[in-house]
């Protein structure tokens, strides 16, 4: 089945409270155009992010009342390592409160000035972590990613000639490790290959550098791996990370997502003297090694969470949904990135919006506007999260992909809220040269989309009713 149905049922609700154009206009304004400051309250369908915003299992909610709040030796503890040892199979499991404490830890502790670390491409957090470290973050995906109509099934893949040319020119010894975002979400949650990720092994051992996964949505890269990749049918997702993993030396991971809880995260890995130093630094900023900035509770739900994630039946529901969304838009002529990713559909903004220029933020503008007219928030992933001011003349380098990405929360929303936005994006379409661009008023030194300000540059046409 294309889009198989829900394998749960709803046992509790949330309600949603209903806005006004005028309002969400009202708070658009103060919020200055940046959606990361509209009280959630206020939104109907939120896809700014899949991350902490998963609808946890009645096992999951059971699980909390099991936590074991101890200091030091949680039980809680013991399942969870357990857990992540049965999946990933790295002998060290250190918890964090989400997954940038996990970057920050790894690099803080592996990586100098001066070094260089290459990924498929970076998230943001994992650039930051890394250029905080003073080195340098470099993307080396295939070409393909950059290309929305191309409907390669691995866009998220290693350019391996890329990627040894990078460490030729770095020099093996300032490359302290190698990346790979499993499914790529800066390039639209695009999945890697077995065949990629044990050739990026292959390459990596010739010049004796570590390769870890930047693990959030590992379950989902699985699942497209036994959908795609020749000899993986039979197998279940469980044989398909344990076999993944195993090309790897360890790992960080935003529970977040594929942990399917609304905090925690973790690092897994082999090295011991690593590991030691990482502990020490653990104790010094997230706390002690058994729990690791979260409480025994949130380690019993990420336990649950980590096994869940890997059914089948959840997987096919979870890819299916997302693909549901990008189908209907494709269908009637949106510009969306293709083929449709994990746990997102990216709308392209240069194509959705040619009369705005990259120095206006087109995906910033279209995502405005359906919050606008519609109530729905998504989040942009284009010039403002990823342009780079040229030093010296101040102006703004360009992202290739400019994006507007409408993830999906797992196990939040029906198919009725879904069949919603794809409604609202095509109303939106057919009256896209309507919408005006925007100035960037305020920006931080660092992870500027979070904090950003803006202006628009004269007024679209009047916001509209929801539809509903
Ligand atoms: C997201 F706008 N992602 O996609 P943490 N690696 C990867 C991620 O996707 C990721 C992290 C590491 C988020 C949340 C988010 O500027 C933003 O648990 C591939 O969030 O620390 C997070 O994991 C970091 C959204 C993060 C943002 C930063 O929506």
């Amino acid at each position: 089945m294309r889009f198989p149905s829900e394998p749960f049922k709803i046992k509790v609700v949330e309600p949603i409270r209903r806005t006004t154009a005028a309002e969400r206009d009202r708070l658009l304004k103060e919020a200055g155009y940046n959606l990361f400051r509209i009280p959630a309250d206020s939104v109907y369908v939120d896809l700014l992010t899949d991350s902490g915003t998963s609808a946890m299992s009645d096992r999951q909610w059971a699980g909390l009342m099991l936590g074991d709040e101890s200091y030091a030796g949680s039980k809680n503890y013991y399942h969870f390592e357990e857990t992540v040892r049965s999946i990933f199979r790295y002998r060290h499991v250190i918890p964090t409160h989400q997954g940038r404490m996990a970057e920050n830890l790894l690099f803080s502790t592996v990586v100098k000035p001066g070094m260089c670390v290459p990924n498929n491409i970076h998230f943001d957090t994992t650039r930051a972590n890394i250029e905080h470290q003073g080195a340098e973050a470099v993307n080396a995906v295939v070409k393909e990613a950059y290309d929305p109509h191309d409907r390669s099934p691995f866009k998220g893949n290693m350019d391996l000639a890329r990627l040894e040319e990078i460490i030729n020119h770095a020099g093996p010894e300032r490359v302290p490790l190698v990346l790979l975002t499993i499914t790529n979400n800066s390039g639209g949650g695009q999945p890697v290959s077995m065949d990629n990720n044990s050739k990026t092994r292959a390459l990596l051992n010739r010049y004796g550098i570590p390769l870890f996964f930047d693990a959030c949505r590992f379950a989902e890269n699985c699942f497209f791996i036994k959908e795609r990749e020749p000899g993986y049918r039979d197998r279940s997702i469980l044989e398909i990370a344990q076999e993944l993993f195993s090309h790897g030396d360890g790992c960080t991971m935003s529970a977040k997502k594929d942990g399917l809880v609304n905090i925690g995260g973790f690092l897994s890995l082999n090295d011991e003297q690593w590991t030691r130093d990482i502990t020490n630094m653990l104790i010094l900023v997230e706390g002690f090694p058994t729990y690791g900035g979260l409480a025994g509770r949130d380690l019993e739900a990420m336990a649950i969470g980590l096994r869940e994630v890997l059914d089948e039946d959840y997987l096919a529901f979870r890819v299916g949904q997302v693909r549901y969304l990008g189908d209907l838009l494709d269908q009637a002529g949106v510009p969306i990135l293709k083929p449709v990713g994990g746990h997102a559909v990216y709308l392209d903004a240069k194509e959705f919006l040619p009369h705005i220029p990259q120095d206006e933020f087109p995906a910033q503008a279209l995502a405005v506007a359906l919050y606008r007219s519609y109530g729905i928030r998504g989040v942009e992933i284009g010039t403002v999260m990823f342009g780079k001011r040229e030093s010296g003349t101040g102006r703004i380098l360009h992202p290739e992909l400019e994006m507007v990405r409408l993830a999906i929360p797992r196990r939040v929303y029906t198919n009725m809220q879904i069949a919603y936005v794809a409604e609202s994006i095509v109303d939106l379409y057919g009256r896209r040269e309507s919408l005006c661009g925007l100035t960037m008023t305020y920006e931080a030194p660092m992870l500027r989309h979070f904090t950003a300000r803006f202006e628009e540059l004269s007024h679209g046409t009047p916001a509209r009713q929801m539809v509903s």
